[in-house]
């Protein structure tokens, strides 16, 4: 698979994209996509508005928005087999939102998923067969997900899948070989997460850490749909994956911190903060950073495109962000609502909003940089040096 960051785009490239679409986007399949909105209560209106808002999420210039549509209804010849392993569903639940199937959902629902562990009807043998015809014919062409930790301490024997008992270690090496991309969706897939978190009685890794390979990891535990079916549409789009930051995350997604677009930041600013559960400022929306937010440490974009379509987030529903999109979260980020400095949790400052996570990133990977200093009363960010910063972590 090609790792290469270029998101760059011309005339020449949209003549490109629009040859490309024209080959792999039948009008059938068009036509059938849009038989499915309607009979699921989506006009073309909804369509086009769900479109332009998902081409500004990927950071693409508005001619990008009919192509973003075509992209969508896509069926064949993107052939996504997703593989289950160690975790707890959340993440195929996050984009299929069963009870309430967002465009999102329905565009996984349309794009061919030749192979999903939990959404097939068939099982046993019939659905082993499946899997190995699948790989055998769509070899080198198909995108390959995963989904969940993998175990690999004595050789992966901590998940076994299927009636011959093959670990998940080595059924993940053998289908990601011969994928074209590699996507790992969650948190668990991308860094370990949950099963990752000490004492990890079975040495649960990422995809990347576990074997190694290259994969556009799409953290959160779970991720928003709109960061799954993002990514898979720029996939589709360009034929190559997006711009990725030193997690090897997207960078339309994850670029930017919780804390720079959080509805609270102005209370942050002006010092006024939530003291305990249930108080005045819980009341009044007040920055949840003495109650533990992890926003400040977090890359995603929650506060802008928040979770079941639209509808609201973790910090607009009263909690702070615990990390869950960054490695590790569970260990560094805990106890997740005690006061960050009584916890020993120390937040990056200097950077301010120009910060990118390859720049402090590492400190939500557990390596303690600089301080952050709030005043009794308000709060300001102390712009130490970072050299400064350096010497304090040591
Ligand atoms: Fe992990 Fe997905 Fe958390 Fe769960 O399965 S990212 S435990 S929400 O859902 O992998
Ligand atoms: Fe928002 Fe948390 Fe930052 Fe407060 S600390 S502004 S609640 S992200
Ligand atoms: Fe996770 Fe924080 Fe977003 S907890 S869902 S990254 S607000």
């Amino acid at each position: 698979m090609s790792l290469k960051n270029d998101n760059s785009f011309n005339e020449l490239s949209i003549e490109k994209i629009d040859k490309r679409l024209d080959e792999i986007c039948s009008k059938d399949s068009e036509k059938e996509f849009y038989k499915k909105l309607e009979s699921s209560g989506f006009s073309r209106r909804d369509f086009l508005k769900w479109t332009s808002f998902i081409t500004a999420a990927l950071m693409l210039p508005p001619a990008f928005e009919s192509r973003v549509a075509r992209a969508a209804a896509i069926k064949e010849r993107v052939p996504i087999i997703w593989l289950h392993m160690a975790e707890c569903t959340g993440c195929t639940e996050s984009f299929l939102r069963t009870q309430e199937p967002s465009i999102a959902s329905l565009i996984f629902d349309h794009v061919s998923l030749t192979y999903h562990d939990t959404l097939m009807m068939a099982s046993g043998k019939r659905v082993e067969e499946h899997l190995e015809n699948a790989v055998k014919k769509y070899e080198g062409k198909y995108i390959c997900v995963v989904e969940g930790a993998i175990p690999t301490k004595d050789n992966g024997i901590y998940l076994t899948i299927g009636s011959k008992g093959e670990t998940g270690l080595s059924r993940v090496k053998r289908i990601t070989a011969k994928a074209k991309y590699n996507l790992a969706f969650g948190t668990c897939s991308a860094f370990g997460g949950v099963q990752a978190a000490r004492p990890n009685p079975t040495g649960a890794k990422g995809v990347h850490d576990a074997i190694g390979i290259e994969i556009v990891n799409v953290p959160g535990c779970p991720p928003s749909s709109t960061n799954m079916v993002g990514t898979l549409l720029h996939i589709l789009l360009f034929d190559k994956i997006p711009p990725l930051d030193m997690f090897r995350r997207p960078l339309w997604a994850y670029g930017s911190r919780i804390h720079d677009y959080c509805e609270r930041r102005a209370h942050f600013d002006a010092g006024e903060f939530v003291e305990e559960w249930g108080d005045e400022g819980a009341k009044k929306g007040w920055c949840l950073y003495k109650m533990g937010c992890k926003g400040p440490l977090t890359y995603n974009n929650c506060p802008r495109y928040r979770f079941n379509q639209g509808t609201n987030w973790p910090i607009g529903a009263g909690h702070g962000c615990i990390g869950c999109s960054e490695s590790d979260f569970w260990d560094n980020m805990a106890p997740f609502e005690e006061p960050n400095d009584k916890a020993g949790i120390r937040i990056p400052g200097g950077k301010g909003v120009e910060a990118t996570s390859d720049e402090i990133g590492t400190v939500a990977a557990g390596v303690t940089a600089a301080a952050i200093g709030i005043h009794a009363a308000g709060s300001v960010i102390r712009a130490k040096s970072s050299k400064t910063n350096e010497k304090e972590s040591k």
